[in-house]
């Protein structure tokens, strides 16, 4: 039985070079069914029973982009075992936007920091022990184009694969954005599993109708989000987003010291 994992992270982050580095001439080249995005999937060179899917470089799961709706559907009706996300270190901050959302999926994840060497150039420093404590998940430091620690961080995904409910994201919204989702969790039939709750409850709130749409029994909501939005005095969709912002900015300033003398001579 061959293992899958899932190579995700933003566009510029350096997937195509660790996805290069991984599998070697190992790579099958096509398209997504129906769509003109590129598919990439290949063998870890280190174990022919790991495939490693190349997903679309992305910003969000939200269905706004082709790239985003690829992605997403491949993470939600495929669910590979386990996901590699990979992270430019150089824009951490930016890059934790869609981190908050892989880990809603109820998919072990496993995030590597990548451009570790202009980031230790740059004299800034990735406090990654207190990162994953405060995302759940584990956090290891890469450079694709050197081939540094990328062993290790192919390894660790294929470790943590298929521990279906493995890691409970513990990132929280503010207590009463969690009420309204906890309400729409409980009407959720017993068809969603019990670790993608949260995504599907997230998605419902925001009136994602793509995923509304591909549900069998989607329950309806809109008394709760017409309740959360009257509170909240914002369209659902923003609160959502503005709830990951804020979580980020709570976490980032104890993650990352940037240089100072970097930051005053670049800006
Ligand atoms: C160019 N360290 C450094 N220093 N650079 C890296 C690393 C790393 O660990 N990993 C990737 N890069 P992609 P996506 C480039 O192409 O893999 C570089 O979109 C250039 N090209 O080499 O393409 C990588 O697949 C000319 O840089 O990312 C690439 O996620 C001048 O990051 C870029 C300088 O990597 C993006 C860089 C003609």
């Amino acid at each position: 039985m061959g293992v899958k994992i899932a190579l995700a992270g933003n566009p510029n982050s350096g997937k195509t070079t660790l996805f290069n580095a991984l599998t070697g001439s190992n790579q099958f080249v096509g398209n997504w069914p129906g769509v003109t995005v590129e598919k990439k999937e290949g063998k870890w060179k280190e174990d022919k029973e790991v495939v490693i899917m190349d997903l679309p470089g992305i910003y969000s799961l939200s269905p706004y982009t082709l790239e985003e709706v690829v992605a997403r559907n491949y993470l939600i009706t495929e669910r590979p075992d386990a996901i590699l996300n990979i992270v430019d270190g150089t824009n951490l901050e930016r890059n934790l936007y869609l981190t908050t959302q892989l880990l809603e999926l109820g998919i072990p994840v496993v995030m590597a920091i990548n451009m570790m060497d202009i980031v230790r150039k740059n004299g800034d420093e990735i406090n990654t022990k207190k990162l994953a404590e405060k995302l759940g998940c584990e956090v290891v430091t890469i450079s694709a184009l050197k081939g540094d620690g990328i062993k290790d961080a192919a390894s660790r995904a294929v470790k943590h694969a298929g521990q279906k409910a493995g890691q409970e994201s513990v990132h929280e919204f503010a207590p009463e954005v969690e009420n309204y989702l906890n309400e729409i969790e409980g009407r959720l039939g017993y068809e969603i599993p019990e670790e993608q709750k949260r995504f599907y409850a997230i998605k419902l709130f925001e009136r994602d109708d793509k995923i509304k749409d591909a549900m069998k029994n989607a329950p309806d909501v809109e008394d709760i989000i017409a309740r959360a939005e009257k509170e909240m005095d914002d369209d659902a969709e923003s609160i959502i987003t503005n709830e990951r912002y804020s979580f980020i900015g709570s976490i980032i300033g104890d993650c990352l010291k940037k240089n100072k003398t970097q930051e005053l001579t670049t800006s």
